[in-house]
């Protein structure tokens, strides 16, 4: 069996979320460059294995797949025994309490952050107009969802509990943008238990690994 592969750079969001499980899975991958400002991500190519041409696109042997947080439980469910073994949960409460903080991050935690990285970081990057009415409305609806994380912190080391679980690697990738490349990161730093959660995931070895490689331009 070779390796699985990754189609997309690293500095996208996405991308960096299926490499931070490869990582902590140990799981050997090929990470494949599609160049965004170039459009390959529209080619019909690559419409046939992200029919939204979006990044990124995963190929194990002959299955195919995107979206990266179903990748990220394929990758689970595929090499059970290999690297973390808790990653998705264990026991019934255990595997819904992940995916219950997984879909948290995609449907709460995301949207505001995403919206805020783009209009200060890629709309600058792309000389695009800010828009101060949208900064101020993400940055609003972000602080009330982090409220939320900081309570449920309070009770416990990691979202899901005590272990580290897909759930808090699903925000590595945004969080880190808010911390690294904006002045909002006191969003989250300056929260008590957010700030001390995030000062624990970010410096597991697997993540400091996939921002040495999101350093890499825009492939
Ligand atoms: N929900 C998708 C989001 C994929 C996504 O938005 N990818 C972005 C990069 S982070 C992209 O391809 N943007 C280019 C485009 O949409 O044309 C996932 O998690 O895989």
């Amino acid at each position: 069996m070779g390796s699985v592969k990754v189609y997309g750079p690293p500095m996208s969001t996405a991308v960096s979320r299926v490499l931070a499980c490869l990582l902590e899975k140990e799981v050997e991958f090929q990470l494949l460059p599609i160049n965004l400002s170039k459009g390959q991500h529209k080619s019909p190519d690559f419409l046939k294995l992200q029919p939204f041409g979006q990044v990124p696109a995963f190929q194990d042997d002959s299955t195919t797949l995107f979206e990266s947080r179903a990748i990220c439980r394929y990758i689970c469910d595929k090499f059970p025994a290999q690297g973390n073994k808790s990653l998705m949960g264990s026991g019934q409460v255990g595997r819904a309490l992940v995916d219950q903080w997984v879909e948290a991050e995609a449907q709460s935690f995301n949207p505001p952050s995403s919206a805020l990285i783009f209009q200060l970081v890629f709309a600058p990057s792309m000389r695009l107009k800010t828009d101060p009415a949208a900064i101020r409305e993400s940055e609003a609806k972000l602080k009330k969802v982090l409220d939320v994380y900081d309570r449920r912190l309070g009770e416990c080391r990691f979202l899901a509990g005590d272990e580290f679980s897909l759930a808090d690697l699903s925000h590595l990738p945004n969080a880190h943008y808010l911390v690294t490349a904006t002045d909002r990161g006191h969003i989250l730093t300056s929260r008590k238990n957010v700030g001390r959660w995030w000062e624990e995931i970010s410096t597991r070895p697997s993540w400091k690994k996939v921002a040495e490689m999101r350093k890499a331009p825009l492939a």
